[in-house]
């Protein structure tokens, strides 16, 4: 948490793996928030730097690095024996495999390529030609590259300079949705893609496996097995995800790996197995309470009025909560919600056969608003509590309304 600061640097634990970075406002304020610059860097992922001879009007020595062979270096004139070389300062020592070079085919200029050592020696690994290079750096530890172009040609452009690490993973795994709800005995199956990525130039191939735990009987997920991953490249294999009626209700971690020679790389796919659900919203039989409303034109009955213009508004308070009592105890096994702007980024859905003893049957914590669907299973449901735990705007909770289902099977 940080306060009143203008710039804010934070360092996350080590071993922290992540796929966003949010910056959330956490208090109410006078004034908006303007942001300017919102960065992030992995551990060794010092920031190559790029100098070179002098470039021409609207160029510079940092297209080389910008990831996109369309930009280019362009420099102001033809090479001489004084003109400085094109040095890409790489950060950080890292044994080097290959190094790509990109330039302008139609220009006739040509340099040699050098790659620096951990004792500061330069040492030639090839010459450029126009066009694609492709130059063996000998996977020894280098922290720059360099190109000396000989006297005389054109003005050199430079379109792109790659390096290839030795000790990068040969392949990289990861899951399009980590986490997918499955309901029993439906013929359709839920798809998440198995991403896989090249990390080398020469692309990689391999097994991809799914071990479905033996408790999780009747889950099966279906995958091509062999997988070839072409240079530079990006591959999403299909994992169609079914549970057979009868599969017993949990949530299961599937193991899905990639074997490529020594090489595996693994993640886990999170599966929440969940009953049928149907008939109608019990919602409307209800009783509705809550942990305090915001004024009384939103009470909590406005829940489950059946009348999509009505709503229920909280104090704005983090753990404030909306509860519904049935008439009797049922098997529940959905709950569709209707948030109003002011909605939870992160809430639970707590269950009681008493309204004393409560049990989690659902943790949200990407809550996104709108009509969100929770799924679960909760057998001997009288209440059914919406518990928020942080609220994604400044104002309290808000809900339209509350649809309850039981479970059919
Ligand atoms: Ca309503």
């Amino acid at each position: 948490m940080v306060h009143g600061q203008k710039s804010i640097s934070v360092t996350a634990p080590a071993g922290t793996v992540a796929k966003a970075v949010r910056l959330r406002a956490r208090t109410a304020q006078k004034t908006a928030i303007a942001v300017r610059e919102f960065s992030v860097t992995a551990p060794d992922d010092n920031p190559a730097v790029v100098t070179g001879p002098a470039a021409a009007p609207g160029s510079s020595a940092d297209a080389v690095l910008d990831g996109d062979p369309d930009t280019a270096f362009r420099a102001a004139a033809a090479p001489t024996d004084s003109t400085v070389p094109l040095t890409v300062e790489l950060g950080s020592a890292r044994p080097l495999d290959r190094v790509t070079v990109l330039t302008d085919p139609t220009v006739q200029a040509t340099a040699t390529v050098a790659v620096r050592g951990t004792d500061g020696a330069w040492t030639t690994i090839g010459t450029l030609r126009p066009g694609y290079n492709e130059l063996p750096a000998g996977g020894r530890p280098a922290d720059a590259i360099r190109l000396v172009w000989a006297a005389g040609g054109q003005a050199p452009v430079v379109n792109q300079v790659v390096p290839w690490y030795a000790d990068t993973p040969a392949a990289r795994l990861s899951l399009s949705d980590a986490s997918v709800d499955v309901v029993t005995g439906q013929a359709v199956p839920v798809r998440t893609d198995a991403i896989l990525e090249s990390g080398r130039p020469e692309g990689t191939s391999g097994e991809l496996k799914v071990e479905v735990p033996t408790v999780a009987k009747g889950l099966t997920v279906t995958q091509a097995a062999a997988v070839a991953v072409p240079r530079g490249s990006r591959v999403g294999v299909p994992l169609q995800v079914v549970a057979a009626a009868g599969t017993p209700s949990g949530t299961y971690q599937v193991p899905v790996t990639f074997t490529a020679g020594t090489l595996t790389v693994r993640q886990t796919l999170t599966v929440h197995v969940v009953p049928p659900t149907g008939g109608q919203d019990l919602a409307p039989a209800a009783t509705a309470t809550s942990s305090g409303d915001e004024t009384s034109a939103f009470p909590a009955g406005n829940v489950n009025d059946r009348d999509p213009r009505s709503r229920w508004s909280s104090p704005a308070e983090d753990d404030a909560w909306v509860q519904l009592q049935l008439p009797q105890a049922v098997r529940l096994g959905s709950a569709v919600l209707r948030w109003q702007d002011a909605h939870a980024s992160a809430y639970r859905l707590e269950s009681s056969a008493d309204g004393v003893t409560w049990t989690t049957v659902a943790s949200v914590d990407d809550g996104t608003g709108g009509v969100e669907t929770v799924r679960f299973d909760a057998p001997n449901t009288r209440f059914l509590r919406i518990q928020g735990v942080s609220r994604a705007t400044k104002y309290g909770y808000s809900l339209w309304g509350v649809e309850l289902y039981a479970v059919t099977s």
